[in-house]
């Protein structure tokens, strides 16, 4: 039902928050500027039906909204305001744009009469954000009618949602938002879906019945939880080995018997090898871009040893990389439930195949043994004591890959998305989109994963997780004093030649409890358990501070075996 007829005439401020809470938006992220004051008093005027959450640097906001979009599958939603404010939320719109997440950017814009001008803080933002199919966003609009601005914001929610998801600019010059307007807003959006064609499904089951060692990557977005349901009938029933792309870990259930690795960085050798030797690929959803690709070596661009079918929701995707044998342009929900369809024939070449990968995965689940402080042990020991619907979020840097090794991800089908991580690598993800999380869903636990780089790029989003009351919400800073994965590829190109690598750290402890949080250091594996323990019962955001040995600088191999390996 609408926030208001017809005939109330009322700022386009106004009008926009009940456009919002039209569409099911219930929370905004962001941070306040002049420029859009008669937003802000919409918030006030509907407050009991939204709420706007003030965070303390817009990259911080965009990244909640971009990990607002990853958990519901619609729009998230951010404010922030002209020149400045819209230069730091950058960071989170090419995230949305890389991850295939569908969001919205609102940006405070200089009144229609100084236009043109070089106002204060004013930026051209179709110049600066695109859209384009290679970059910041897939659309940029600048209302300058107020009666037209629910037919924006109605355009800007089906083009964040339809084809392949992504994030949408839209510009709201000042004068704009004070015109008094007595249009209403129009209804929630439903995205268009598309499906696979008959003659494409029934081409790719013959493909599939002619191959004899098949390979499932699944990824992307606009998967439902019925979608990886149907998924997982699909492979059972033509017993497929199933990888996940990088950083769509949660969409497969990563316990399933037929589930056999993720397709990233740090990817294990055993499934790189069987992706390499596979003569079918059957890419579900993922972009196939070079971190699921192994740099578009796995899969040779532009033209794969391996067949390729690439089902994908976009049409600018399919056929943008990979000459490919076939092409379906679909969404992920219509996707799976077709391919689920699909009769697979009584016998399969490949069934003893999916076992070993099966059995590879697995064996890339023991680890290593490390003192004092067991990177997979600790992750294990989340895993083992977290509640199942547990929430993960991290950043980029190499900390990040004992989580993507040692984790499994129930998969979406059961608990949702669970996996918040930035496939664009943009460090300082992790703590937004973990207290964005926290606030969203407070009755789910969230564990936030960080590098000590990673972390301070974000880290005063503390504040919004104190302000704002979240609640069940761990951040463990993996403190190895470096920008260790920079200082990986220096040891490796200029070995011996550390050059802007090493970390100045503050006390973790001490700056998360001026936060308003618990904190604790943990140097041993033995101290984990204990603390991560405590910090699950206490019901506070907690900060738990590791201290890794800067040679441990993969789940693999050390710093030092990486250097001596460059400089024999
Ligand atoms: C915003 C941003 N800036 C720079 C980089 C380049 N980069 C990738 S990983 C990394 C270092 C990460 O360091 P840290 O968080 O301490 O984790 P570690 O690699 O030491 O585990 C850097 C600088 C990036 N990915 N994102």
């Amino acid at each position: 039902m609408g926030v208001a007829s017809s005939s109330t005439s009322r700022i386009a401020g106004h009008l926009l928050v009940e456009a919002l809470i039209e569409q099911g938006v219930d929370t905004c992220f962001g941070v306040p500027g002049e420029s859009y004051l008669a937003v802000l008093d919409g918030f006030h005027a509907y407050r009991d039906r939204i709420r706007f959450i003030a965070c303390r640097q817009e990259g911080g906001a965009a990244f909640m909204a971009e990990a607002q979009g990853k958990l519901t599958g619609r729009p998230g939603v951010c404010f922030v305001t002209r020149g400045p404010g819209a230069s730091n939320a950058a960071i989170g719109l090419h995230t949305a744009f890389q991850d295939s997440t569908p969001m919205i950017l609102f940006i405070g814009q200089v009144a229609g009469d100084q236009r043109d001008r070089e106002a204060f803080q004013e930026v051209d933002y179709r110049q600066m954000f695109g859209p384009g199919t290679l970059g910041m966003a897939k659309l940029v609009e600048e209302v300058t009618d107020a009666d037209r601005l629910s037919e924006y914001v109605s355009r800007a929610f089906h083009t964040a949602m339809q084809g392949r998801p992504g994030p949408v600019v839209v510009v709201l010059p000042e004068d704009m938002l004070t015109t008094a307007t007595s249009t209403t807003v129009l209804p929630r959006v439903e995205p268009a879906l598309s499906s696979p064609s008959p003659s494409a499904l029934a081409r790719a089951a013959e493909m599939l019945s002619a191959a004899r060692r098949p390979f499932v990557i699944v990824g992307g977005s606009g998967w439902t939880a019925e979608s990886c349901l149907a998924l997982e009938h699909f492979v059972e029933r033509w017993h497929l080995p199933v990888g996940c792309a990088f950083r769509f870990q949660d969409i497969f259930d990563n316990r399933h018997p037929n589930y056999a690795g993720d397709v990233g960085i740090g990817i294990n050798p055993a499934l790189a090898e069987r992706i390499g030797g596979a003569d079918l690929i059957l890419a579900i959803g993922p972009r196939l871009g070079e971190m699921t690709t192994g740099g578009y070596s796995l899969l040779a661009a532009p033209r794969p040893q391996q067949q390729l079918i690439h089902v994908h929701a976009g049409a600018e995707e399919l056929g943008r990389v990979y000459a490919a044998d076939l092409l379906i342009q679909s969404a992920m929900a219509c996707a799976a439930p077709a391919f689920n369809a699909l009769q697979a024939p009584a016998e399969l070449p490949w069934t003893a195949e999916t076992e070993r990968a099966r059995n590879a995965y697995s064996a890339n689940l023991v680890p290593t043994r490390v003192e004092p402080l067991d990177m997979a042990e600790v992750v294990l020991t989340i895993q083992r004591l977290a509640p199942d619907d547990t929430v993960y979020a991290n950043g980029a840097g190499n900390f990040s890959g004992w989580l993507h090794r040692f984790h499994s991800y129930r998969g979406l089908r059961h608990d949702g998305r669970t996996q918040l991580a930035p496939t664009s690598g943009a460090m300082g993800y992790g703590v937004p989109a973990a207290v964005a999380a926290s606030l969203l869903e407070p009755h789910r636990t969230v564990v936030n994963l960080a590098g000590d780089g990673d972390f301070l790029m974000t880290g005063q989003e503390l504040a919004t997780a104190t302000g704002y009351g979240a609640r069940r919400l761990i951040s463990i800073v993996v403190d190895n004093g470096i920008y260790g994965t920079i200082r990986m590829h220096q040891e490796r190109e200029y070995p011996g030649r550390v050059s802007g690598s090493d970390l100045f750290n503050p006390d973790f402890v001490a700056l998360a409890i001026a936060y308003g949080w618990k904190a604790e250091r943990v140097d041993t594996t033995a101290e984990f358990e204990p603390a991560f323990a405590r910090a699950l019962a206490n019901g506070t955001p907690t900060l738990l501070h590791l201290k890794l040995d800067p040679d441990v600088i993969t789940s693999r191999t050390t710093l030092t075996a990486i250097r001596e390996a460059s400089n024999p």
